[in-house]
């Protein structure tokens, strides 16, 4: 098969790759054309366990371009961000996508759209579009929704091995889509239609949000109790049908914070859903508070962020409960520096551990790396003016930092400050 993936980013580029590992020959199409001629040059735009390795494998049979040539297949992966104001889906990227797949269609190809989208979009949006040249959906040409699924950090062995929705506009469009994607998917694949498709992808992220938030509030209470909100969780999920989340500073990411949106910006439902999205999203806010009270009696205190990734062990920051937490506490006065031994872009500077630390009066655990579970606190604690700690994610040894004299507070430990 003759494969154009539209959107080299995240997701279109593995796919693209396992698609040409395979034997399929790929051509990655990419408006931006510095990405392009990095691939062309054989390097990669950015890291990710297992890509290079892919790279070397899929070469022979890929190459990227800015122009959508001729295919039996057109795979969408573009992305769809959110629009802050309205909160919901910009598909700018996807309808300029499709306005460029469909002077190239002949009788017989397959459109398939990889992106997270709201319900409907595939059949509302995408096939209009796509039948502008006279050709007919479903008859002359074939479309599909198959959404991704991978974690970043595991992109690639997830776009092999976890299961996958199919949804196809009818029937013969699902069943190529299978016969396509099992190319490479070892993973089940299951069909259906479009529409549900797009709403399985959201409501997996939505599942997510709500059981976080919930996590978020169960924290808060307790705190108000006095009850140890990790103690507690632990000995609910003892229940065999309990699997309570973790609370922590909020959520991030490029798809958690954002799907549930998706999901009910087209419907007069969905308090539950929007009340998650606001405990998540002011979470920060709640840390904040915390904070001031843990060194109330400092005026214009000095605190260091641990971490700006939006989760633990990996560089992005995309949607990172850290920068509302970073905004709102300089808002109150203080003066915040900010530690991330992986993030290399983010909108404060980034110090070096000792720079970070020095003369602070209280470290702020946002983010949970591992790498912070080995921090000396003695030694930290030598350079910092007073010693507190806030642990939003419950990862530090407390009685270790307890006892090179610092003051530790963890997020819903229902404890006074000690
Ligand atoms: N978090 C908590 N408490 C928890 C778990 C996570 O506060 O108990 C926070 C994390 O710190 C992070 C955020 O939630 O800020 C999300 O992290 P995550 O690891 O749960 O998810 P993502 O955004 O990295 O990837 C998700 C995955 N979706 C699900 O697990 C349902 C992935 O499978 C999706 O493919 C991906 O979104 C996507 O592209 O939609």
């Amino acid at each position: 098969m003759k494969i154009s993936v539209l959107g080299l980013g995240y997701i279109g580029l593995p796919t693209a790759l396992l698609f040409a590992s395979t034997g399929h020959k790929v051509v990655g199409v990419d408006i931006d054309k510095r990405k392009v001629d990095l691939l062309n040059r054989e390097k990669l735009p950015f890291q990710e366990p297992g890509l290079e390795e892919l790279f070397e494998k899929a070469r022979a049979n890929f190459t990227a371009t800015t122009e959508v040539p001729e295919a039996d297949v057109f795979i969408i992966a573009v992305p769809t961000p959110l629009k802050v104001e309205t909160k919901s889906a910009d598909l700018t990227y996807v309808k300029s996508a499709s306005e460029m797949v469909w002077p190239r269609l002949r009788k017989g190809d397959l459109v398939v759209l990889e992106s997270t989208v709201p319900p409907r979009t595939t059949e509302n949006l995408l096939i209009p579009i796509l039948e502008k040249g006279g050709l007919k959906a479903g008859e002359d040409f074939y479309v599909a929704h198959c959404p991704e699924r991978a974690i970043p950090g595991k992109t690639i062995y997830e776009m092999i091995h976890n299961d996958r929705i199919i949804g196809g506009i009818n029937r013969k469009s699902a069943e190529l889509t299978k016969e396509l994607y099992s190319s490479f998917v070892k993973g089940n694949i299951y069909l259906t239609d479009a529409t549900t498709a797009e709403f399985v992808k959201l409501i997996e992220n939505t599942y997510r949000d709500v059981n976080i938030a919930l996590a978020n509030e169960l924290a808060q209470i307790a705190e108000e109790y006095g009850i140890n909100i990790w103690e507690a969780i632990e000995l609910a999920n003892k229940h065999p049908r309990v699997n309570l989340h973790k609370p922590g500073s909020g959520v991030g990411g490029h798809c958690i914070a954002i799907d549930p949106w998706f999901v009910i910006q087209g419907s007069s439902n969905g308090k539950l859903i929007a009340t998650s999205r606001y405990i998540n999203d002011t979470m920060p806010n709640y840390v904040l508070r915390k904070v001031k009270e843990l060194v109330e009696h400092i005026k214009f205190p000095t605190v260091t962020v641990l971490g700006v990734a939006y989760k633990g062990n990996v560089d992005d920051a995309r949607e990172t409960p850290s920068l509302r937490f970073i905004k709102l506490a300089e808002n109150e006065g203080f003066n915040v520096k900010v530690y991330d031994p992986y993030v290399r872009e983010f909108d404060y500077p980034l110090l070096d551990l000792e720079e970070a630390i020095k003369d602070s009066d209280c470290i702020v655990v946002i983010t949970d790396h591992d790498i912070f579970k080995f921090l000396d606190p003695k030694k930290i604690g030598k350079l910092m003016r007073h010693r507190y700690v806030f642990d939003s994610r419950n990862i530090l040894d407390h009685g270790r930092w307890r006892k090179a004299g610092f003051k530790v507070k963890v997020l819903g430990d229902g404890k006074e400050n000690v």
